[in-house]
C-alpha cells in the first residue's frame, strides 16, 4: 500500500481486512507468489473509524455532570444505579452517598466501545436534603409522590425550582404538581417548576416537611421501575431561605425517587339508584378462583377493594339486604298493571322501573309480580320469595330505548373482568317491587319510604 499509510494484510479464502485506515486514498497493490503484480485505487472515510469511548464527570453532592469525550456516534449512558441515558452530556442525581460504576457505550457502523468509571457521591452536612420518595402504583393509576425536605439547614424556605424529569418515559410520566407546603407553578411542557412565598417571611422549615408532590401517570407493566429525578437542566435548581433574617440560597443536595408499576390494583366505583342518589351499606364482592373480598359501600355508596392481584379475572357483584317493603305502594301497582296492559303509562319512563317490577326474578314484568307485590304491602308476606330486595344492573351496560316486560331481561347483574390496572366498576341499584321509584335508598331497617322528589330525606335508624 502506498500513501498516506502502508499497510499489508495475507488473503483469508478470497477476502482480506485491514482495519483502523486513517481516512483517505490508497492504492491496492496484489502480488502474487510469481511475482505478477495489479493495483487498484481506492478512498477510505473518516465514518468508518472504530468508535472510541472516553467520558469526565463532575460532582456536586449526589448530582454527576458527566462531560462526553467520546468520538462521534451514539450514546448509551448505564449510571450503574438502574437508570439509563442517551444524551451526549448527562446529568445525574444519586439516590444514596455511595460509589457506583457509571459506563458509556458509543456505538457508530463499525461497532462500538464501551468504558466504565467509579463515580463517588456524598450529601454534604451542611446541605439541606430534598428527598424525591419512591412509590409505586397500579398501571393506568396516577400516584402522587412526596418531595420532602430533611435536615433543614434553614429557618424558613422562600423559593425553590428546577425541572423533573423519569429516566424511562415508557415507565410513567410526570402529570403535574400538587401543593404541599409549597404550591409551585409548573410547566408541563418542559417540566420545569418554580415556587417562591408571597407572605414576605418564607414558611417555615421542619424535618420530613412535604414541599409538594409530583403527580405520576404510571405506564410501564408491572414490575418495571424508573428514577424521577430533579434536575438542574432546563431550570437551574435553586433553593432560597431565610439566613438570619436574609434571603439567599440553601445549599441542598437531592435525594432522586424510584417509581415503580405495582403488581397489585383496586376495583373501586359506586352503586346508586337510577336516579342517582348513592346506596349506603351494599356489600360489594371481588371473586377470582376459591378467594374473595368484600368491601360494604360508604354513606355515599362508594367502594374500594384494594390491593387486588393484577392479570386475574374477577367476578364483582353487589348484594344489599334490606327490607323488602321498601318503596312500595297500591298506586305504583295500577301504574303497573297499565303497563301491563300497553297502556304506556306516564309514570313507566325507565327500563329500571320494569326491573323492579319482575318481583319473582323471572325475566319477565306480569300481573303474577303484581300479585306478589300487593302480598307484601298487606302483610301476607315478609319477603319476595326467590328475588332479593335489591338486585343489581351493572352500569353502563346496554338497555333497549324502546323496552317492554320482557326485552330489558336478562340484565348485566355481575361486572366481570381481567385486572391489569385500577378500575372503575359502577352498578346502579333497583329495589324490587319499586315501580315508580319511591325506595328510600338509606332505609336498611324499619318501615320507611321517601319521595325521591322530595327535599327532605326521611328516616330513622
Ligand atoms: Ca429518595
Ligand atoms: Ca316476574
Amino acid at each position: 500500500m502506498e500513501r498516506p499509510s502502508s499497510s499489508s494484510a495475507t488473503v483469508n479464502g478470497s477476502s482480506y481486512t485491514i482495519p483502523n485506515l486513517p481516512s483517505g486514498t490508497y492504492t491496492v497493490k496484489v502480488t502474487e507468489n510469481g511475482g505478477c503484480s495489479q493495483s487498484k485505487t481506492m478512498s477510505v472515510t473518516n465514518s468508518n473509524q472504530q468508535p472510541v469511548a472516553n467520558f469526565s464527570y463532575s460532582v456536586n453532592g449526589t448530582t454527576v455532570t458527566f462531560i462526553n469525550q467520546s468520538s462521534p456516534g451514539t450514546y448509551a449512558w448505564a449510571f450503574g444505579d438502574n437508570s439509563n441515558a442517551n444524551n451526549s452530556n448527562p446529568s445525574h442525581i444519586y439516590g444514596n452517598n455511595a460509589s457506583y460504576q457509571a459506563c458509556l457505550t458509543v456505538t457508530n457502523t463499525c461497532g462500538s466501545q464501551s468504558i466504565c468509571k467509579t463515580v463517588t457521591v456524598g450529601i454534604p452536612a451542611n446541605a439541606a436534603l430534598i428527598d424525591v420518595k419512591d412509590l409505586s402504583g397500579a398501571t393506568g393509576a396516577i400516584i402522587f409522590v412526596p418531595v420532602t425536605i430533611e435536615n433543614c439547614v434553614t429557618g424558613s424556605l422562600v423559593s425553590f425550582a428546577g425541572s423533573l424529569n423519569i429516566s424511562n418515559p415508557a415507565v410513567a410520566v410526570v402529570s403535574g404538581i400538587i401543593p404541599g407546603s409549597m404550591s409551585p407553578q409548573y410547566n408541563a411542557n418542559n417540566q420545569t417548576f418554580s415556587y417562591f412565598n408571597n407572605s414576605g417571611s418564607g414558611v417555615p422549615c421542619g424535618p420530613g416537611q412535604i414541599l409538594f408532590y409530583v403527580a405520576v401517570q404510571i405506564l410501564g407493566n408491572q414490575g418495571a421501575s424508573a428514577v424521577l429525578n430533579i434536575i438542574g437542566t432546563p431550570l437551574t435548581i435553586e433553593l432560597g431561605g431565610m439566613n438570619n433574617g436574609t434571603p439567599s440560597t440553601v445549599p441542598y443536595s437531592i435525594s432522586s425517587g424510584i417509581v415503580s408499576v405495582a403488581n397489585t390494583a383496586k376495583i373501586a366505583g359506586e352503586v346508586t339508584t337510577y336516579w342517582g342518589a348513592g346506596l349506603p351499606s351494599v356489600e360489594v364482592t371481588a371473586t377470582h378462583g376459591a378467594t374473595s373480598l368484600m368491601k360494604v359501600t360508604d354513606e355515599n355508596g362508594h367502594y374500594e377493594l384494594p390491593a387486588l392481584t393484577v392479570s386475574e379475572m374477577y367476578r364483582v357483584e353487589p348484594k344489599r339486604i334490606a327490607q323488602a317493603e321498601n318503596g312500595l305502594s297500591t298506586y305504583a301497582l295500577f301504574a303497573g298493571q297499565r303497563f301491563i296492559l300497553g297502556m304506556e303509562p306516564l309514570e313507566i319512563v325507565s327500563p329500571y322501573q320494569i326491573i323492579a317490577g319482575d318481583a319473582n326474578c323471572d325475566g319477565q314484568f306480569s300481573s303474577l309480580d303484581l300479585f306478589l307485590i300487593q302480598r307484601l304491602i298487606i302483610g301476607t308476606s315478609q319477603d319476595f320469595g326467590q328475588c332479593p330486595s335489591w338486585v343489581f344492573v351493572k352500569a353502563g351496560s346496554p338497555m333497549p330505548t324502546e323496552f317492554t316486560a320482557t326485552n330489558v331481561f336478562p340484565y348485566y347483574n355481575c361486572d366481570t373482568l381481567m385486572l391489569t390496572k385500577d378500575t372503575i366498576s359502577d352498578f346502579i341499584g333497583v329495589k324490587v317491587g319499586d315501580i315508580l321509584g319511591h325506595a328510600n335508598p338509606v332505609a336498611i331497617v324499619g318501615n320507611q319510604t321517601s319521595p325521591r322528589n322530595n327535599d327532605i330525606l326521611q328516616f330513622s335508624l
